[in-house]
Order: structure tokens, then C-alpha cells, then sequence
């Protein structure tokens, strides 16, 4: 086993135990009422998933492992997906045989490199990071224990290798595809003396300061996991509850982070802000901006970067994001931008009425510090997201494969059997 594994197996018992008695003891507990609104809402509200792996409240935000992730943010991404699968930061011993591991099983496949050399030059990146993972599934070790009549009790432990091959692999992918679709030369292999994310950084060769490597390892830290019910995890989750591997699973979630309303919507707040500085010609004044704010609002659109689903505060993965500006003094027109937004979007959207949140979320800042440092495709954008997301997304497909979590499988309504209940009364 390797120290993952042992780790997951020592606290095992636990955690089926509790699992297992709160269904058998109190299954019947109503959690909640349906009401016909949500089932066309997008399932807004309905407590309907069980995710250990982090939690997101309105006034707090996000939370791994009940820890406030802005307590987390010197840590490293490996050492968060030991958190999020284990409910425990990793030992120094720990860390070092994570490390270890990760590289040991970082060399992409070559058949990997000839499938997206192969992808026409106008493939989305995220299209190509989505078939690279899946034409690996192939190497899935849970697929060949499933077939070879492993018992399910055992299975999980086939999905952690896989957890850990895929993660280990994904950023080297992900670096490939930013320099073969981007045009920027040969693709820059691994060095065994950086840590997971630094050679991310190092291998998209976008910038050689120590800060950009510093803002790769907070990115990947804070867009890990974001509870259960997110379009990527959901996905995920729903393809793996059919024992589909990781591979399988995580390349279905991909799909959904590639959507305009979830993982492409950072692309657009940057998107937001060069369009303001080129129609009011560079940073505006306060007065200006405001007016082309309410200009904006009033033809009823939105203003990116603000607003949220369930949070009621600013959400903490911004002010991370922020504060690691303040830190390094980054200093140009698109940081300005981001800082005048912030002190005057919120106001505005207050006397506006509408949002229920008027605070920045994550979106708002992060596409502005990568442009800071060169890396200006904003169709990459969404790529470095899933690399991210894919530890959240494991480490939740970990947990329900450990506790095997039975297939998902919702009611669907047709109208007339909605249009029935509500002649019922
Ligand atoms: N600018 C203008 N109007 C806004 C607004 C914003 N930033 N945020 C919300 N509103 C409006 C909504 O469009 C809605 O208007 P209607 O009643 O006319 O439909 C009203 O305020 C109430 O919306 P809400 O309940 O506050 O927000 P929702 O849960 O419906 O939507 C979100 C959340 C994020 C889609 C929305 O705030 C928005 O569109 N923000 C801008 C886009 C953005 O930043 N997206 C990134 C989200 C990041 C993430 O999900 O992690």
C-alpha cells in the first residue's frame, strides 16, 4: 500500500461505521420538501448529496475539511488532496513519500501526445484535456480489478492509484496542451527536483519568477473543491456511482467545467475588464467607471466577477487572490482595474437591488493575475481550473468508493404527472 492508502485504510472502519449507522438509524429523518419550483430550478436548495470532502457556506465560503481555506493557503495542492481524502494534513513523512509518489507516476503515456498532436489546431484546450484523460483510461487499474472479479470492499484502493496516476499526470498533460496549442515550442519536461505545481509552472514556461510559481500553487490550491454540487463534481460523481473509473469519471466532469456558467466564466471577467479599458480608453476615473456600470446594469446585463449562488460574503478564494497581490506589489492596468471594481462595484449593486450578494467571488481577480505574468490565452483558462478540480473531484470519488455509495439514480417527473399533483392539491 502506499502511504495514501495506508492512511485511508487505518481510518476505514470509522468511516463506513458512520455512514452506515446514520442510514441504518435514522434514514428516515426528512431532511427537506421538494417543491416543484426547484425540480425546474436546477435542483437549487435540495439537500440531495453527500460530500465529506469540503463544505461551502454563505457567510464563510469554502471550507476543506472544516478548515477555513484562507488557514490554508500556504500549503501545498498534494498536501490538500491528503486533506481532503483523510480529514488530516499529511506528516513531514507524509509529505515526503506524497511527493515521491507523484513523481514516480508523473510520464504521460507517448500514445497520449500522438492522440493530441492529432486533434485539429482549433480544438479547445478543454476538449483536449478532456479526451487526453479519458484515452487514458485504458491504464485504469479499478477497471481491470472490477473485470478481473476484485471484491467491492477492496476496489477503492484501486481507485487511490488511480486518483494518484491521473493527478500526477494531468498537469504534465495540461502543460503540453497550453505549449502545442498555444504554438510556444516543444513541450518542457518534468524535473524531478520541483514539487508537483512547480513544475506546472515550470513546464508551461510562461515566466521563470518565483511568484508565478507561487501564484500556480495557491491557483491550484484554491480551486481544488467546492462541495458536492457544482456541474463538475456532480458529474463526476454520477459517472463513478456506476463504478465507471476515475478516468472515465473525471473526464465527464471536465465536460461540465467547460461550460459558460461554470469553469469558462473566469475567462469572461477578464474578458469584462479589457472591454471596459478599451472603450473608455485605459483605467477610467471612479465617476466613469460607475456610469459605465450603470450603463451596463441597465441594458440588464450582469457585471462579472460578482454575485453568487450560495455565498452571502466575499468569497475568501478572493481576497487569497487579493492579498497575494498585495504581497507582491503587482502593479499594472488590469490590477488597477481589479481593485477600482472592487471598491465600487459593490455599492453600486447594492443601490442597483437586485444581487443578492454584491461582494467579488474567485472569478473577479484570478484571470487578471494570470495575464499579469504573461499568460494571456484566456481559453487556457478553464484547463489550469480542471487541473485543479481534479483532486477535489478524486478525493470525493475516493470517499464514495471507500463507503461504496450506490449508484445515483434520482426521479425524473414528466409535466403531466407534475400538472397531476398540482390538481391534487
Ligand atoms: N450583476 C448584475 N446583476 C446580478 C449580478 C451581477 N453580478 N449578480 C446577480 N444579479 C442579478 C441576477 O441576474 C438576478 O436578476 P434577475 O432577477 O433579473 O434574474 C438577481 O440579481 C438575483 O440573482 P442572485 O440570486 O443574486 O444570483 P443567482 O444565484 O441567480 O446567480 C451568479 C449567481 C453568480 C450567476 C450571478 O451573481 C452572476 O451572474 N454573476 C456574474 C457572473 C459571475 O461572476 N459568475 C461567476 C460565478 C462564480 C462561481 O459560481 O463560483
Amino acid at each position: 500500500m502506499n502511504v495514501l492508502q495506508q492512511k485511508l485504510a487505518e481510518i476505514l472502519p470509522e468511516v463506513r461505521q458512520r455512514r452506515a449507522t446514520i442510514n441504518k438509524e435514522h434514514g428516515e429523518v426528512a431532511l427537506s420538501t421538494t417543491t416543484i419550483g426547484q425540480l425546474l430550478g436546477g435542483m437549487r436548495g435540495i439537500p440531495a448529496l453527500l460530500c465529506e470532502t469540503s463544505s461551502v457556506s454563505p457567510d464563510t465560503g469554502l471550507k476543506i475539511r472544516n478548515i477555513p481555506i484562507l488557514d490554508l493557503v500556504s500549503n501545498t495542492p498534494q498536501e490538500i488532496f491528503f486533506l481532503l481524502c483523510t480529514g488530516s494534513l499529511p506528516t513531514e513523512s507524509e509529505k515526503q513519500q506524497l511527493r515521491t509518489l507523484f513523481s514516480e507516476k508523473a510520464e504521460v503515456p507517448a500514445y497520449v501526445w500522438s492522440v493530441l498532436e492529432a486533434m485539429p489546431k482549433d480544438s479547445h484546450p478543454m476538449s483536449m484535456l478532456s479526451t487526453a484523460i479519458v484515452a487514458m483510461q485504458r491504464e485504469s487499474l479499478y477497471a481491470k480489478k472490477y473485470s478481473q472479479g476484485a471484491s467491492k470492499d477492496e476496489l477503492w484502493l484501486a481507485a487511490v492509484e488511480d486518483s494518484i496516476t491521473l493527478i500526477s499526470r494531468i498537469s504534465n498533460v495540461a502543460a503540453g496542451i497550453y505549449r502545442l496549442r498555444f504554438n510556444k515550442g516543444p513541450r518542457i519536461d518534468p524535473d524531478s527536483s520541483l514539487s508537483w505545481s512547480e513544475n506546472y509552472a515550470n513546464m508551461l514556461g510562461v515566466s521563470q519568477e518565483d511568484s508565478f510559481k507561487e501564484l500556480i500553487r495557491l491557483y491550484l490550491v484554491l480551486h481544488s473543491d467546492h462541495e458536492g454540487g457544482n456541474v463538475s463534481a456532480m458529474t463526476s460523481h454520477t459517472v463513478s456511482s456506476a463504478l465507471s473509473d476515475v478516468y472515465y469519471s473525471v473526464s465527464a466532469g471536465l465536460n461540465g467545467l467547460a461550460g459558460p456558467l461554470h469553469g469558462l466564466a473566469n475567462q469572461e471577467c477578464l474578458a469584462f475588464i479589457n472591454e471596459v479599458m478599451e472603450e473608455l480608453g485605459g483605467v477610467p476615473s471612479d465617476e466613469q467607471l460607475t456610469k459605465y456600470l450603470w450603463d451596463r446594469l441597465n441594458s440588464g446585463r450582469v457585471v462579472p466577477g460578482f454575485g453568487h449562488a450560495v455565498l452571502r460574503a466575499t468569497d475568501p478564494r478572493y481576497t487569497a487572490f487579493y492579498n497575494f497581490a498585495q504581497d507582491h506589489d503587482l502593479q499594472d492596468d488590469v490590477m488597477e482595474m481589479v481593485r477600482k471594481l472592487f471598491a465600487i462595484v459593490p455599492n453600486v449593486l447594492l443601490e442597483h437591488g437586485k444581487a443578492k450578494n454584491p461582494w467579488p467571488n474567485v472569478d473577479a481577480i484570478s484571470g487578471a493575475l494570470l495575464q499579469h505574468y504573461g499568460l494571456v490565452e484566456f481559453d487556457y483558462y478553464t484547463v489550469m481550473f480542471g487541473v485543479s478540480r481534479a483532486i477535489g473531484i478524486c478525493s470525493q470519488i475516493i470517499y464514495h468508493r471507500m463507503v461504496n455509495s450506490p449508484i445515483v439514480r434520482p426521479k425524473s417527473m414528466t409535466i403531466d404527472e407534475l400538472e397531476a399533483r398540482i390538481a391534487k392539491g
